[in-house]
């Protein structure tokens, strides 16, 4: 590939299968990432760029929410997932006016978002208004004039305004004041498609909305659980920690359909034996369990650690723990007294044996960790099944000891640093309060939109203007043509963004693009010279990060700027948050969050100090529960897992090893062995034969949902080692399959792992040509 020669766009009729890898990393991740980086960018930005991820004074990685070292740091402190990140940003590829001149709308609708992100960073704003067939020039005082002109003519609750998690605290802090100076908690953001069932279970239970370990406790604990995660794409740093605690002795079970290659073997591409050798094993335990099913391995795990508790007392329960700092074990322990062991058999496709192995384990360790991603978050019972998560934690007391703990492993790298910020439709009265009090303002107190009333709001015409802090919100969510149908509707799209994308293309009646710095890129147009701002990881650890590349045009803004200047254009010079000195002087937003929120005192120079500083952890730091009874909560769920329909299989879906959500760095899935095509269904070899078809036959995927039917064509069977009765296909293509109202109760998180889908053949010679 020549250096700023875009892609060629994807022919799925290319696709290559091969056999599943049982390991992670090695030389060839190395190889992977460096020839990506100068592919994109050249040999000078990438080492620049690269050598600065996650070091001290560094750039954080805009990869995934995986906190950094402590103590000592690599001199390369990234993995191989991380510097595509990297060199997708830092490319000198660009997407000037011409680009826009040379491609209308109806052409770039044709493409795949492989292409459209694949042409470079966008240079200059553009704007494109009813009738018209492309986007064009526009300036920066026009963009933002036609912007408050457009709020100005709304009315609040008809506006919306969408963060996805790159966006940094201080943009953030900004970004949701705005909304509320306008009078709208209509903040939806990309944590309600991710991990808010998390968050939905934690609260209650534990009185707070985040993980209580450190990347030490991961280190130090005795037995992990990493369960519906695939660390060896989304999160790989975490495989050097899950590498050290195995070194210290402990102990990992993996729980997941997949047999992902993150989960067996890890070879550190940092170590000269990581890089040749044979690497260091993980999972212990592999448990291969149906999608769906771990609220039911979880309860039985709770079944068998009682009945040890029973047999030898005081071996397995932490009776002071307990004692002293929940309520309700007695419920739990009656409602966990009977199993059906035929049903949660059945359920998880697991034995009676393998869970009694890893209960066993659970009662040997003394420190546990469990780790979840989305396998477990996005599911109609998530936050039942995460509940029962914190049910086995809190019997044997793993919370604010060492190596024990809840932790969920966010994505976006700082979509937890978002919420802290106040991104939330649903916000705390004493977080309002504490902005009425600091800015002079009057917040609106009616909870806002997530993303999924977002959907439905647009389906209803009932929003206006949508803004778009990053993020690519057409293809993220659900029920892809209806969505893009409705965002046509809506009167102004704004998007703040760094590469194109389907959202740009299916555009409000007017839109703009608004082209922005990104995590790399240097930010010093400013009187004080040149600024930095800050991110909070999954393990609360909040710390700065700024850019070190000449960005790659001199029209681009950074987003605090953008943000002050939407709001000046539709507020007024004169309105009571001085916008432009916050916009100056990121100090100047720091000392107002230092005053807004808890753990945020002496911001500015906490911020400066060698490694950040980390938000307060109630549990952790002192096991304590922040709930409304002052105590953490034994919670009884019933028993509940995914059944499909008669002729259909449960459809998981999930990333490939060479995407970042909705944009493609290529097309190798490596580990699993999928490449050059991503229209797949991954399919169990008997249910391929049961259901009539072969490997790599040509189908139609229907999916049904409460008597409703969605359809997506042209999709390759692959027979894969995943459970029966469980699928898997690559998000975002099996979006236009997901019905909007499947979401997790509770937390309203789109249920994308769990639709239930049939097929229908598909002649060969149907299958268009994509470009
Ligand atoms: N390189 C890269 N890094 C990323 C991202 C990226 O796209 N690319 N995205 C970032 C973001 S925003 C996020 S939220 C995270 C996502 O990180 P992950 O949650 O790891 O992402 P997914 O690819 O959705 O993988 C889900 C895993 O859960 C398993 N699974 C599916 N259903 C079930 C189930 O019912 N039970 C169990 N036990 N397992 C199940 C799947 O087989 C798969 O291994 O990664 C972040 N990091
Ligand atoms: N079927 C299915 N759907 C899913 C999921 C799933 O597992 N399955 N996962 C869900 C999850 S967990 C998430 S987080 C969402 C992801 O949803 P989003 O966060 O909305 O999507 P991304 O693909 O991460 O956004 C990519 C775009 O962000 C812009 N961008 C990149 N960097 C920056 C930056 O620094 N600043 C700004 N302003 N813009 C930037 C680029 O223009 C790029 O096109 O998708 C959800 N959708
Ligand atoms: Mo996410």
């Amino acid at each position: 590939m020549k250096r700023g020669a875009p892609v060629e766009d994807i022919n799925e009729n290319s696709l290559v299968v091969k056999k599943p890898k049982t390991h992670a990393a090695g030389l060839e991740a190395v190889v992977v990432a460096l020839d990506r980086g100068i592919a994109q960018a050249g040999v000078s930005r990438t080492a620049k760029s690269l050598l600065r991820l996650n070091q001290r004074d560094g750039t954080d990685c805009p990869g995934c929410a995986w906190p950094e070292s402590q103590g000592h740091r690599k001199t390369a402190e990234f993995c191989e997932n991380g510097a595509k990140a990297v060199a997708e940003e830092s490319t000198l590829r660009t997407v000037t006016p011409d680009f826009w001149a040379e491609h209308s709308i109806a052409e770039l609708e044709t493409k795949t978002e492989y292409w459209l992100g694949n042409q470079g960073r966008i240079t200059h704003p553009v704007v494109i208004r009813p009738g018209d067939t492309h986007y064009s020039q526009i300036s920066w005082d026009d963009a933002f004039e036609l912007i408050g002109e457009k709020i100005r003519a709304s009315t609040p609750d008809r506006t919306v305004f969408y963060t996805s998690g790159r966006t940094a605290n201080e943009s953030a802090f900004m970004y949701q004041l705005f909304a509320r100076s306008i009078g709208t908690n209509n903040l939806p953001d990309c944590s309600n498609m991710c991990h808010e069932s998390s968050g939905s279970a934690l609260n209650p239970t534990i009185g707070i909305g985040k993980g209580t370990v450190s990347l030490e406790d991961i280190h130090q604990a005795e037995l992990i659980f990493v369960v519906g995660q695939n660390p060896g794409t989304n999160h790989p740093r975490m495989l050097s920690a899950l590498a050290e605690c195995k070194d210290n002795g402990g102990k990992i079970v993996a729980v997941n359909p997949l047999p992902e290659a993150g989960l067996f073997n890890f070879r550190d591409p940092q170590t000269p034996t990581g890089l040749v050798g044979k690497g260091v094993d993980l999972a212990d335990e592999f448990l291969q369990i149906k999608v769906g099913a771990d609220l039911a391995l979880f309860q039985a795990l709770g079944h068998l650690l009682l009945e040890e508790e029973e047999r030898v007392p005081g071996s397995v329960v932490d009776h002071d723990f307990v004692a002293e700092n929940t309520d309700g074990i007695e419920a739990y322990r009656a409602a966990r007294k009977v199993i059906d062991w035929e049903e949660t058999e059945a359920a998880t496709g697991l034995s009676r044996l393998e869970i009694a192995k890893v209960a066993q384990m659970m009662v040997a360790s003394k420190a546990t960790i469990i780790c979840w991603a989305l396998g477990l978050t996005q599911q109609p019972h998530s936050v039942n099944t995460l509940k029962e998560i914190i049910n086995l934690l809190l019997l044997q007391g793993n919370f604010g000891k060492p190596g024990a703990g809840a932790c969920p492993v966010r994505g976006h790298s700082n979509v937890q640093g978002d919420r802290t910020m106040g991104v939330w439709e649903k916000p705390q009265e004493w977080m309002l309060a504490a902005l009425d009090k600091e800015f002079s303002i009057d917040s609106p107190r009616a909870h806002g939109l997530d993303s999924v009333d977002t959907v439905d709001a647009f389906v209803n015409n009932n929003v206006d203007v949508f803004v778009s802090m990053g993020g690519n919100f057409a293809l993220a969510c659900s029920d892809t043509e209806l969505l893009e149908g409705a965002m046509q509707r809506v009167g102004l799209t704004v998007s703040v963004s760094t590469k194109p994308n389907r959202s740009h293309v299916k555009h409000g009646q007017t839109s703009l693009i608004l082209p922005t710095l990104g995590r790399t890129d240097t930010d010093d147009k400013h009187p004080g010279g040149r600024q930095v701002l800050s991110v909070e990881d999954s393990m609360s650890v909040v710390r700065t990060t700024q850019g070190r590349l000449d960005p790659v045009s001199e029209h681009m803004l950074a987003e605090p700027v953008i943000i002050a200047r939407m709001a000046r254009a539709t507020l007024g010079d004169d309105h009571a948050v001085d916008w432009k000195s916050m916009a100056e002087d990121y100090d100047v937003i720091r000392d107002h969050i230092s005053r807004v929120l808890p753990g945020f005192q002496d911001f500015n120079k906490r911020l400066k100090t060698k490694n950040g500083f980390v938000l307060p952890n109630p549990p952790r730091d002192s096991r304590s529960f922040k709930t409304d009874i002052g105590l953490a909560r034994f919670t009884v769920s019933p028993l509940e897992y995914l059944t499909p329909p008669e002729g259909h299989l449960i459809l998981q879906t999930m990333r490939s090893h060479d995407q970042y959500n909705t944009t493609f760095y290529g097309l190798d899935d490596r580990y699993r062995g999928i490449s050059n095509g991503r229209r797949v269904i991954l399919i169990n070899a008997d249910d391929a034969v049961d259901m009539g078809f072969q490997d790599r036959d040509l189908v139609d995927v229907i999916s049904t949902f409460q008597g409703e039917e969605r359809r997506a064509d042209n999709f390759r069977l692959v027979v894969y080692p995943t459970p029966r009765g469980c699928a898997a296909a690559y998000f975002p293509e099996a979006n236009a399959l997901m019905h909007r109202e499947l979401v997790a109760r509770e937390s309203n998180t789109p249920g994308y792992k769990a639709m239930a889908v049939r097929f229908i053949p598909r002649a060969e010679d149907e299958t268009p040509q994509l470009s």
